[in-house]
């Protein structure tokens, strides 16, 4: 009854405990400068893992900098150079940080197992090496690490899902008050301009009323890729409103802001839309307000207050024009 629950609510696949992932084809380091022992336990572990083994710390350092392993297996009896200073650099790269590092330390050698600990180190292993101890522990160090991966990825795809508009893959407002007021203290701070220009489609709502509500839909697809392709990498374009948006252009005065302004209107203008899957095509305007920040400003909505009624001036004008 238990497991029918969990899987009829998908609870398997959005919380899965850590002993349900799979430990199998693992990518494993082990460093040794013993080659004996560094091939006894590469040939132990390459049943189940593809391994890479080596004997110096520094190709140690070069190898996980590159592959990305899933486990580092370090041994502590290592003589030729300190192993311990290695593992504490593992963990100060960031290619390392989160990569579980298992040590292997002498017969009742407390204090350098205690010392590893200390640094970071995962887990251990103490000599006599127990092979089904070894296999054992590699596997829950595996498991451990895809686990986390997995929630580290959740994590970051559920922060991007919530700063994106899953229409246009635009940011969303939200994401614009955040990012408007990280621009609008730093140029406040650094003296520097910084401009916003506000869009809005001339006569939406006749095209949805025309040609249907997936026609506008594509339009406003259409209008995101060709807003982000004529903006600069530190630009930023955001869906504010149904068929608002909102572009943020740091560093720039009013006679460049014009000029991004100028830019976008004609490309948007300038070829017509695809508007279905039989290529019909529609030529859509767009209008365009633009505000620059001021000393006297407050806070960032100042700036959209003035964009906003700039905007509203080139509608009164006519459409399809900008206005600062
Ligand atoms: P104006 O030139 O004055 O801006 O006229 P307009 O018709 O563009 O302005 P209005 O604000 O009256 O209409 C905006 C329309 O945008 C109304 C709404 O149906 C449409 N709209 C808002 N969001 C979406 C959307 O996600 N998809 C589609 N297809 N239409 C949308
Ligand atoms: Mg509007
Ligand atoms: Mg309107
Ligand atoms: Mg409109």
């Amino acid at each position: 009854l238990r497991e029918q629950t969990i899987s009829d609510f998908g609870v398997g696949a959005a919380a899965p405990l850590p002993l349900d992932e799979s430990a199998d084809g693992a990518r494993v380091l082990v460093v040794d400068d013993s080659e004996i022992e560094r091939d006894f336990l590469a040939d132990r572990l390459k049943k189940t893992h593809s391994v890479s083994a080596v004997g110096t710390a520094l190709e140690a350092l070069d190898l996980a900098r590159t592959e990305g392993f899933d486990l580092i297996v370090v041994n502590m009896l290592i003589e030729t150079f300190d192993p311990l200073r290695l593992c504490s650099q593992m963990r100060a790269i960031d290619e390392t940080r989160q990569t579980p590092i298992l040590v292997i330390v002498g017969h009742d050698d407390i204090e350098r197992m205690a010392k590893a600990l200390d640094l970071g180190v995962n887990d251990y292993l103490m000599m006599p090496l127990d092979v089904n101890e070894l296999v054992a522990r590699v596997r829950t160090q595996v498991r451990r690490k895809r686990y986390q991966d997995r929630l580290r990825q959740n994590y970051q795809r559920s922060i991007a899902l919530a700063a994106t508009d899953g229409l246009t893959g635009l940011y969303n407002r939200r994401y614009l008050s955040a990012h408007l007021q990280r621009m609008f203290v730093r140029a406040g701070h650094d003296g520097r301009p910084l401009a916003v220009l506000m869009l809005d489609i001339d006569h939406f709502k006749q095209l949805n009323d025309t040609y249907g509500h997936d026609a506008g839909d594509r339009v406003l697809q259409a209008m995101a890729d060709r807003m982000t392709r004529h903006v600069r990498g530190v630009d930023l374009v955001a869906r504010y409103g149904g068929e608002e948006f909102v572009m943020v252009l740091p560093d720039s005065d009013q006679r460049s802001a014009h000029e991004v302004a100028e830019r976008v209107r004609s490309v948007i203008s300038g070829q017509p839309i695809v508007i279905d899957d039989e290529g019909h095509q529609v030529t859509v305007t767009a209008s365009i307000g633009g505000s620059q920040l001021r000393p006297s400003d407050q806070d960032p909505d100042d700036m959209l207050r003035r964009a906003d009624q700039a905007l509203y001036r080139a509608k009164a004008a006519g459409r399809d024009c900008f206005i600062f």
